[in-house]
This record gives structure tokens, C-alpha cells and sequence, in this order.
């Protein structure tokens, strides 16, 4: 299988991470991406390339205009303020709030476009954005010319990231913005399953209200897992979207066998959908020793689940989102791949 990669997703590393009460290393990190480019290596899954500059046009198809440019400036505001550390937001438009003009200044704008709190922004974070979409349009042109499936190893990971809003380590939603590229080179429908263990709240919500899109994500329970606010059962789509989002909130300590058969009802979901093409919302954060999640899925499971969506039969688009077992990582993601290819 074909990955697109690029050993410039290293030139950004964050130092903080607001985890726990404390400033951490973040969970996020660049040797995320080293240990699954060696796996695929090592495991000769197939030609490894680089990704083509795609411009802000297909972002801005997704994300609105002074949302990108927020994150453009966002750090230059940061320091001009004479704040030292990374950039973290600290106050938001909450219930009793909402409603006010954008703020002016930065601290206020952090709050207005971040969903939450653990992401720091520093002087490289909108360049690693915008290599993780070009990562991500590269792999989706790939598929779309030749049919066949393709891996984006995508860094920063993107499905957190709505319209306007940043978090979850995530700045532009890069299966969205895939998705949208399909539709606008001329496909009618895409489904995006969304497996890794956090709810793809960013990607629900961009296609909440159309039905050209199918929105499907397995993950922890929202009531015990970050988003929190977003990814029950119950939401289904709104307007013309109604019927094209499901979710599938799983309790803690879920283990394989149990998070298949959800994934078969997806995969069932899909069928009837019949889409042009397939995007997968690659984590593998439902590892059993993730550091912040709770399944217990082991790294043989993932074979299977490649095994699993290669049956589906469809033109197929993988795109890397989360991950924290940093030394496992390599051969949890390329399980995917492996089982999918055989
Ligand atoms: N108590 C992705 O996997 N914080 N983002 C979790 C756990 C945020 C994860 C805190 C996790 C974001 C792409
Ligand atoms: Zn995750």
C-alpha cells in the first residue's frame, strides 16, 4: 500500500501539554511517526512518498476563512502580547456567554476557536497543519487516480477539528477535507469511519446536516471520555443529514470482541451507504496500553480489523489520527495495513 509521509511532521514538537493539572510532554509527539514509518520499513508495506502542496483552497472548502487565518497569526498575537510560554487558552464562551463579537484580543481568540485546552500552539503548529492536509490530499488524489487504497500519515491528526474550532492535538479536520476533495473531483458519496478510540466529534459536525457524507466513529463513552460534549448515540444527523451520522459510545474496558461487533454494524452501515470511497479514521489509541484510553484491544486485533474493512471491498483512503503506546504504535498501525493488504 501506498504511504504518504513527509520527515518534515517532526519539525514540530510542543513542549506542553496541560494534562492532569500539570505542564507534561505532550502525548502527541514526533516519534509517533518515526516508530510506524520503521514499521512499514521493516514490514516492506510499499512505496513510501512525499506529499504535493495542495494550497488552502480545499481547506478553506471545509474550514472558514478566519479560522485559518487565526491560526496563522495566532502565535505572532501570542508573543506580542509578551506572554513566554506556548500558546494555551484559558477562558471560553461557555453557557452563560455565548453571543459576543470575536474578540480582539489574544486571549480571547484562543478561546473562541480552541474546543479545549490541552493543545499548545507554537511558531510551527500552522506549518505542521498545513503538511498534514497537503499528507492527507496527496494520499485522496492517490486513490482517486488509481483506485487503489493509500496511507496518509498524517501529524498533526485532524478528526477533533471542526469547522472553527481547534483541540484534541487537532487544527484541520484532514478526513473532512479528504472527503470534500473526493466529492469535488467528481465522487457522490464518501464514508468516513472513525476508529480511533476518541469520538471524531470535529468530523460529525462538519457533515452533521448532509447526507453526501456518512459519519461513523467508534469510541469511548463520551459521559467517561474527552470530547464529552459530543458523540451519543442519539445523534443522528439534523436536517438533510438525518440518518448520515452514527455513533457507537463504548464503556470503558471494552475489549475486542465487543468493539467488532460494533465495528460489523458499522461496516454494515457502510454497505448500505454505498459509497465511491471509504476514509478511514486511523487511531489506534484503542490499544490496551494507550496511555489515555481505555480499551484493550492487543496488536494482533488489528490485523483483523484490516482484514475486516478490506472486505467491505471498497476504494480505500487511510488516514493516521491518534496513538500514545509510542513504541507499539508502528506495529498497531501497520497491523491495519498488513491485514487490509493480505
Ligand atoms: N484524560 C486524538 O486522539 N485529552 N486526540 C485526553 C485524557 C485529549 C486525543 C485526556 C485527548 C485528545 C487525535
Ligand atoms: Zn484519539
Amino acid at each position: 500500500m501506498l504511504i504518504v509521509h513527509s520527515d518534515a511532521t517532526r519539525d514540530r514538537r510542543t513542549l506542553t501539554e496541560l494534562f492532569a493539572g500539570q505542564l507534561v510532554a505532550p502525548f502527541e509527539c514526533p516519534e509517533r511517526v518515526d516508530y510506524i514509518i520503521e514499521r512499514a520499513r521493516t514490514e516492506s508495506i510499499g512505496e513510501i512518498r512525499g506529499p504535493d502542496e495542495h494550497g488552502l483552497e480545499p481547506v478553506l472548502a471545509i474550514h472558514d476563512a478566519d479560522y485559518i487565518d487565526f491560526l496563522r497569526v495566532a502565535w505572532r498575537d501570542w508573543q506580542a502580547a509578551g506572554y513566554e510560554g506556548e500558546a494555551i487558552p484559558n477562558i471560553w464562551p461557555t453557557r452563560r456567554m455565548p453571543g459576543g463579537p470575536i474578540p480582539r484580543h489574544i486571549e480571547g481568540r484562543l478561546g473562541y476557536y480552541a474546543l479545549a485546552g490541552e493543545t499548545s500552539l507554537n511558531a510551527d503548529t500552522f506549518e505542521a497543519a498545513l503538511l498534514s492536509k497537503d499528507i492527507a490530499l496527496t494520499a485522496v488524489d492517490q486513490v482517486l487516480d488509481s483506485g487503489a487504497p493509500a496511507f496518509a500519515l498524517c501529524r498533526p491528526p485532524g478528526h477533533h477539528a471542526a469547522r472553527d474550532q481547534y483541540g484534541g492535538y487537532c487544527f484541520i479536520n484532514n478526513v473532512a477535507v479528504s472527503a470534500q476533495r473526493a466529492l469535488d473531483r467528481g465522487h457522490q458519496r464518501v464514508a468516513i469511519l472513525d476508529i480511533d478510540f476518541h469520538h471524531g466529534n470535529g468530523t460529525q459536525d462538519i457533515f452533521y446536516e448532509r447526507s453526501d457524507v456518512l459519519t461513523l466513529s467508534l469510541h469511548g463513552d463520551p459521559m467517561d471520555e474527552f470530547p464529552y460534549f459530543l458523540g451519543f448515540a442519539n445523534e443522528t444527523g439534523r436536517g438533510e443529514g438525518e440518518g448520515y451520522n452514527v455513533n457507537y459510545p463504548l464503556p470503558s474496558g471494552t475489549d475486542y470482541a465487543r468493539w467488532a461487533q460494533a465495528l460489523d454494524d458499522a461496516i454494515a452501515r457502510v454497505r448500505d451507504f454505498a459509497p465511491d470511497m471509504l476514509i478511514i479514521a486511523l487511531g489506534v489509541d484503542t490499544f490496551e496500553n494507550d496511555p489515555i484510553s481505555s480499551f484493550t484491544l492487543q496488536s494482533d486485533d488489528y490485523l483483523d480489523i484490516g482484514a475486516r474493512l478490506k472486505r467491505i471491498g471498497l476504494p480505500t483512503l487511510f488516514v493516521m489520527e491518534g496513538g500514545y503506546a509510542v513504541e507499539e504504535i508502528g506495529v498497531n498501525a501497520i497491523n491495519v495495513l498488513k491485514g487490509f493488504d493480505n
